[in-house]
């Protein structure tokens, strides 16, 4: 058996994720479709690459990412660096020739995401993008519920993610936080993956209308700011801060059915909830990532004195169940997904088939496409159509 020998850039908070995931592979996803190997890890910080190469067992670490590209042990990239990076990153290991993994969003600009997009179909190599929540087992069966009929024609689709941690005055600033290095705040750092969902779940849309704003427009700058860590630093100075904080914002989907946006990281009461309704002709399902684990569906062809939402437990006839645990409501966690979603890139490596991926670079041009419309639409205050590309 083959196997894919991994360079990771980045040595953060996604390359523990991805670096757990892809160990947990082939002992989830059995038997493999290949051997995965942690074999170099490279971050412009070197004390965190070495560090990196200790704590997840790569075999070599380096401090320049184009090496670790260009090395000759290094069968396939997993990019986990901050958006801005993505494109050259990306654009590099495509022209390597080498299957590439790149973490959410694509690129911190829609004239990049477009470059690294067009340069991976020329490229013609295995490519992917995480948007790990296509592969929770309940998002999985609510596409097979609606791909099946079972919901009728989709009228709408509502949708939120929330987050608390950027309230404060006294959170410092972050790259999330850098409308230069970002691209934009909470619509593309997290209701990217709200806008992949709508579009995984119901499809492409037609055009937008959003309202944005920033609510604290001054940050502290302190050394090395680490995203939700609260700890006092010293204050550096402050920096204007331009990215969205909360954005709300109306969709028409290409079919006609109409989406509902909301997203925030100034929402207590939310330390991390994606969550969405699907209202159809024949049914309706809702899902929150609170109840990771549970499905709800109603029947609008129930008998009339019988009609409610009913809670399908996720578990072994469930997709990916047989992966996971013999009985249901067992669970999954957040690593547990990934290795869900790196089985299918896993997969799409092993088999040379590009359209083996969950999400490709397609699907993450397509959300750069809506992020930048939506921030165009709240700019000029009109509806924004989106090119169906
Ligand atoms: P992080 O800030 O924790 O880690 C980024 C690492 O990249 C740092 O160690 C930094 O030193 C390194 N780095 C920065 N510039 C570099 C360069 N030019 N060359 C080499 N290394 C460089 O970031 P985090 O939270 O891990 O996010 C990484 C990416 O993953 C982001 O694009 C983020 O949007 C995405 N993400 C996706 C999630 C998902 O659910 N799919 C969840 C969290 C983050
Ligand atoms: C921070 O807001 C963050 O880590 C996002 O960057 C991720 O994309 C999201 O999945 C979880 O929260």
């Amino acid at each position: 058996m083959d196997t894919i020998r991994i360079g990771m850039i980045g040595a953060g908070f996604m390359c523990k994720l991805h670096s757990i995931a892809l160990k947990n592979y082939p002992m989830y996803f059995f038997p493999p479709e290949a051997n995965v190997a942690l074999q170099c890890i490279a971050d412009s910080n070197v004390r965190l690459a070495e560090e990196g190469m200790a704590r997840y067992g790569y075999k070599e670490y380096e401090e320049d990412w184009t090496k670790l590209i260009a090395r000759g042990d290094v069968d396939a990239i997993d990019i986990v660096t901050p958006n801005w990076v993505h494109r050259e990153m990306a654009l590099e290991a495509l022209k390597s020739g080498k299957p590439v993994f790149c973490e959410k969003p694509l690129s911190n600009t829609l004239e990049g995401a477009r470059e690294v997009y067009e340069a991976a179909r020329s490229a013609r190599v295995v490519n992917a993008v995480g948007y790990n929540n296509r592969c929770i087992p309940a998002v999985t069966l609510a596409k097979q519920m609606i791909e099946s009929g079972q919901l009728g024609e989709i009228y709408t689709f509502r949708t939120q993610y929330m987050q608390d941690w950027a309230i404060g005055e006294d959170v410092p600033m972050e790259w999330r936080l850098d409308i230069d290095k970002a691209g934009s705040g909470a619509l593309g750092d997290i209701c990217s993956h709200a806008i992949d969902l709508a579009r995984y779940l119901v499809g492409n849309f037609a055009k937008v209308a959003a309202k944005s704003r920033t609510i604290i427009k001054k940050r502290p700058v302190s050394e090395s700011a680490v995203l939700g860590l609260k700890k006092k630093r010293e204050v550096l100075g402050y920096q204007e801060v331009k990215v969205d904080d909360e954005v709300e914002f109306l969709v028409e989907f290409t079919n006609g059915a109409t989406g509902i946006f909301t997203s925030s990281r100034f929402a207590y009461g939310h330390k991390n909830t994606l969550d969405f309704e699907v209202y159809g002709s024949r049914g309706a399902l809702k899902f929150t990532n609170e109840y990771l684990w549970e499905l709800q569906y109603y029947s609008g062809t129930d008998p009339e004195d019988r009609q409610g939402y009913k809670k399908i437990k996720m578990g072994p006839m469930h997709p990916y169940g047989m992966s996971f645990w013999p009985i249901a409501d067992l669970g999954v966690g957040y690593a547990d997904l990934k290795c869900a979603e790196m089985s299918h890139f896993i997969e799409a490596v092993s088999k040379k088939d590009p359209f083996l991926v969950s999400a490709s670079f397609y699907d993450g041009y397509k959300a750069c496409q809506i992020i930048d419309a939506v921030q165009r639409s709240a700019r000029e205050e009109k509806w924004v159509g989106i090119t169906d590309d």
